[in-house]
């Protein structure tokens, strides 16, 4: 019978990969992973009791809160204050970084930033949603409370990234700079296995993600590769597919295991795109630059933008290597 791995297991293994292993950061993921197996919980009963639907409240991106979105929130940031190995979270829901003030806390070595439940606009209509989390060691010193610089770093300094995908399966990929692992969730020991190791994304791919409804407002390069991707061109394997869920983490897992482009450029109406550096865009770029693809503004390599605030959005294009090359000619 062949031995599952789970990932506190997976984890422990590893630890030799994870830059000054001194447990902390083993001790962080873990915390992760049990508050994503409660968000999991209450994102599978949803349907069920009133946690479905928006609150009345709006966050700093303007973005109405669905209820799960504060339930994620509230029980991430538990996690993290009580786990003691964070000295500080950011998240796409909170307009500031919550700096922890205990003992333990500040004595945290690292800092975590969270988009606790992305694409919740999709809860009601039950189609996929994800946590995504990037994890920095702290610039600020050990001991003191943490401050803002310690979130704006690039995301070249990641030390860990990953994401859980609540879908037909519940899944966590994750990347410490050395390869990309992906477990899925078994209900019935509660405990993430192993099922995709070493998960690494095909050079080619067949699949564009990107919301054509925005075609009239994008960069004229934009519109051109759209116009490419549909022209019937059996040699170059054209027509492409048009896969787009809206779902930042649900695209970006399809086209992962299948091969594919993600794209969410700027536009006339939101000249940086919408998606966010610090939760959305860096982790992600992180894992897909370990999985072999390429995660580009259009103009630089996403984990090599500065950032200036907390909320920064960046443009984003990333996926197969020569599908993000082949793009890119159009700009
Ligand atoms: P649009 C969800 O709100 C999200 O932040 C990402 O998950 C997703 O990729 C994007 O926005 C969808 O935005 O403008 O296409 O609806």
């Amino acid at each position: 019978m062949s031995t599952v791995k789970t990932l506190s297991e997976f984890i422990i293994e590893r630890q030799e990969d994870f830059p000054y292993a001194t447990g902390e950061l083993t001790r962080l993921l873990n915390d992760i992973v049990i508050a994503s197996k409660i968000i999991n919980r209450e994102v599978n009963k949803a349907g069920l009791v009133n946690i479905i639907g928006a609150t009345e409240n709006e966050n700093i991106q303007g973005e109405t809160q669905q209820k799960l979105d504060v339930i994620a929130d509230n029980l991430m940031i538990s996690a993290m204050r009580s786990g003691g190995e964070a000295c500080a979270i950011a998240s796409e829901e909170n307009d500031h970084a919550v700096f922890f003030d205990s003992v333990l806390s500040k004595q945290g070595n690292y800092v975590a930033a969270f988009d606790p439940l992305d694409g919740s606009s999709n809860i009601d209509v039950n189609v996929s949603i994800g946590t995504i989390f990037s994890i920095f060691r702290r610039k600020s010193k050990v001991g003191e409370k943490a401050n803002l610089e310690d979130f704006l770093q690039k995301g070249s300094e990641q030390v860990a990234a990953g994401y859980v995908v609540y879908g037909s399966s519940t899944m966590l990929v994750y990347t410490t700079g050395n390869g990309v692992n992906g477990f899925t969730l078994d209900p019935s020991i509660g405990e993430f296995c192993l099922s995709h190791p070493n998960m690494k994304i095909k050079e080619d791919g067949k699949i564009y993600s990107i919301n054509e409804g925005n075609y009239p407002f994008l960069p004229e390069g934009f519109q051109k590769y759209i116009d490419y991707c549909k022209v019937d061109d059996k040699a170059t394997n054209r027509p492409y597919s048009a896969r787009y869920i809206g779902s930042m983490v649900a695209d970006f897992h399809r086209n992962l295991i299948k091969g594919g482009i993600f794209i969410y450029p700027e536009t006339t109406k939101a000249p940086n795109g919408k998606l966010r550096i610090l939760y959305e865009c860096n982790p992600m770029a992180f894992i897909m630059e370990q999985a072999g693809g390429i995660a580009t503004t259009g103009k630089q390599r996403i984990m090599d933008v500065e950032l200036t605030e907390l909320h920064q959005r960046v443009p984003c294009i990333m996926g197969s290597k020569n599908m993000v090359e082949k793009m890119l000619t159009f700009l």
